[in-house]
């Protein structure tokens, strides 16, 4: 099983390169992995297990956290809404946005950041990603709020962009224009 010590941290070159596509049908070998991380991010929100194997929760991991130059990424959480969110995703493409931004309002933090980096992160309030499954589905989500805040982040990832990148540097804690906090709605 994945555990802390299988992430990379701030400093690898890994978390700041541009990841390549992923060859599809997935091969046994990446199909391992994305199960992996998938299993690595659910275990990390169980409270016994993270307690065991002193892992950090997160809502999610992108390959590059694992240092593999792979465009694939695992999410488990629960939206607001009480949606669960929980596979893995290859090639994942934004192919459309909202104008409007959002962010959530104690900012992000990142399993690959040993450190608080407060600030606001602004990011699309709505995406249209298309990607495919574990299972090998080709699928088309709409997404919004903190279910889009997330993928972002994950998707950032395999581009090389941490979410501290996006923070206005003269004054981080300045709610960006033509934004509304999503975790407050
Ligand atoms: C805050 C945290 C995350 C996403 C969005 C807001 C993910 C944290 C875990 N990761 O570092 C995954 O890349
Ligand atoms: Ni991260």
């Amino acid at each position: 099983m994945l555990t802390m010590k299988d992430i990379v941290r701030e400093g690898h070159p890994a978390l700041r390169e541009v990841a390549k596509e992923v060859d599809l049908p997935l091969s046994a070998e990446n199909k391992q992995i994305l199960s992996d991380m998938l299993e690595f991010v659910k275990n990390s929100q169980d409270p016994e297990i993270s307690e065991t194997y002193d892992l950090r929760p997160g809502v999610g991991v992108a390959a590059p956290q694992l240092g593999l130059n792979k465009r694939m990424l695992a999410v488990h959480f629960e939206n607001l809404k009480g949606e669960l969110y929980s596979d893995g995703y290859i090639n994942p493409k934004i192919v459309s946005h909202s104008v409007e931004q959002t962010y959530i309002s104690t900012g992000e933090g990142c399993l690959s950041v040993d450190r608080e980096v407060p600030g606001i992160v602004p990011r699309y309030k709505r995406i249209t990603i298309k990607a495919t499954t574990l299972s090998g589905e080709e699928v088309k989500l709409r997404l919004k709020g903190y279910t889009a805040v997330v993928f972002q982040h994950e998707i950032d990832h395999l581009n090389g962009i941490m979410f501290y990148d996006h923070i206005n540097k003269d004054n981080p804690l300045a709610p960006p224009q033509n934004a509304t906090p999503c975790d407050v709605e």
